[in-house]
């Protein structure tokens, strides 16, 4: 992030902390002697912890647990991400998997190396599949205006937008968005768990979050909710509401909307759920909804002429056609992926000290001015 964006950031941050604080009255104020204290207030039902029947009998059991989910890891990568890429899998294997054994599959637009292969196999006892992302899949769509598309990246660049001038991060993000889950290696899945290079998780999680989301019926899980930079979306949500209006159908009864607008659905608040981190149902991205939905964005060439995310635009997309019980807070998963960190709370059931977490539980995202918690909790007070 270039430097006058991060002093907007903390301005934007101090200033929504400070509008946050003065909503409170003197007398609760008072009693809000820590900033956990006054984050506790706001924990409603979009905090359920994961119930204790999830938790392995023995944390330290040497017993392999052999009920699966019908579910994978997912991880994108270039051959050149490989030391992150072996970073977060040795996470992911020491935090959970080793005793679960989901398997991996990798997707790449070019072929992975021997070399790769070779380096994350010895990481798991799993199975671990290999796949070659399709040229329709990736590449910029023949209905985009290559010029305009070039024009645009060259105008963002000068702007200093965060990957502004990058061709193959649209390709990524655009991928991202409408075309994983339909890889043929991902067929065979039901529930899929992202995982990108050089992230981090800080904490054992001795419950099956698959298992989890199959029985209780989640849809999406998240960890850390955020504001997006609004020069990369600026007509995503008038494609939105487009949309909106031509397939009310789709609109979930109690969704999720205020998570992601302030104003009923008039203006976009920039909010999204993270999603170099996502727990999901495939199911969902493959259904008619969000087939309909992706298709309409795409269309619109937002993800080449704008800059358009995954995150917002899968975020919106559970935001509205979801029912906002269907999307969980993984609270318990502590996890970093630069800069930002979702460190479980000392709080309540001290899911720092069961989880062995190695994160500071003191800066912790969540109540961060720049988070999007807020939000959440406002869908979830409701
Ligand atoms: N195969 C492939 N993967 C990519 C490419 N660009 C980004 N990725 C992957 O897409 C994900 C997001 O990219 P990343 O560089 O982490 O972006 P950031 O987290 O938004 O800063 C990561 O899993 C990357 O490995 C690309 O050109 N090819
Ligand atoms: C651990 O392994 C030993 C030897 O295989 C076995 O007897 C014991 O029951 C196992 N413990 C658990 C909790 O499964
Ligand atoms: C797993 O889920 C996929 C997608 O819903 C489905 O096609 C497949 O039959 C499921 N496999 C099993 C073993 O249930
Ligand atoms: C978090 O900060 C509080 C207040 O400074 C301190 O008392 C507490 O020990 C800290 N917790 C941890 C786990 O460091
Ligand atoms: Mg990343």
């Amino acid at each position: 992030m270039n430097t006058p964006a991060r002093y907007l950031l903390l301005v934007l941050g101090i200033v929504v902390s400070l509008h946050y604080l003065l909503s409170f009255t003197h007398e609760e104020y008072g009693r809000a002697t820590s900033f956990s204290n006054i984050a506790s207030q706001f924990r409603g039902q979009g905090h359920a912890s994961i119930p204790e029947d999830y938790y392995s009998a023995a944390p330290t059991s040497n017993a392999t647990n052999t009920e699966r989910a019908n579910a994978t890891f997912v991880f994108l990568a270039r051959n050149s991400d490989l030391s992150g890429v072996i970073q977060s899998m040795r996470d992911a294997e020491d935090r959970f998997n080793h005793k679960h054994n989901y398997p991996w599959v990798f997707l790449n637009e070019e072929p992975f190396t021997d070399e790769f292969k070779k380096r994350v196999s010895v990481l798991t006892k799993a199975p671990i599949e290999f796949g070659l992302i399709p040229k329709e899949h990736w590449e910029q769509p023949s209905f985009i205006d290559v010029d305009r598309a070039t024009e645009s990246r060259k105008k963002m660049e000068q702007d200093n937008i965060i990957y502004g001038g990058s061709l193959s991060y649209r390709n990524m993000c655009r991928f991202n968005s409408g075309f994983f889950y339909r890889h043929e290696l991902l067929q065979k899945y039901r529930y899929y768990w992202r995982v990108e290079p050089d992230v981090h998780f800080h904490c054992d999680i001795d419950f099956d979050p698959f298992l989890f989301m199959q029985r209780e019926k989640k849809v999406y899980g998240f960890t850390i909710a955020i504001y997006e930079f609004e020069k990369t979306i600026p007509t995503l949500w008038n494609a939105v509401k487009e949309f909106a209006k031509a397939h009310p159908q789709y609109i979930a009864n109690d969704n999720a909307m205020d998570f992601v607008s302030d104003t009923a659905g008039e203006t976009y608040n920039l909010c999204h759920f993270w999603s170099n981190f996502e727990i999901a149902d495939l199911d969902f991205w493959r259904g008619d909804a969000y087939s309909a939905f992706f298709d309409f964005l795409d269309q619109k060439g937002g993800f080449h002429y704008e800059r358009w995310g995954d995150a917002p635009v899968h975020s919106i997309a559970a935001a509205l056609f979801l029912p906002r019980q269907d999307i969980h807070f993984f609270n318990e998963i502590g996890y970093e992926h630069n800069p930002y960190t979702h460190c479980p709370s000392t709080a309540g059931d001290d899911k720092w000290t069961k989880g062995r977490c190695a994160c500071d539980p003191n800066r912790s995202f969540d109540y961060d001015g720049y988070s999007c918690m807020r939000q959440w909790d406002r869908v979830n007070a409701a």
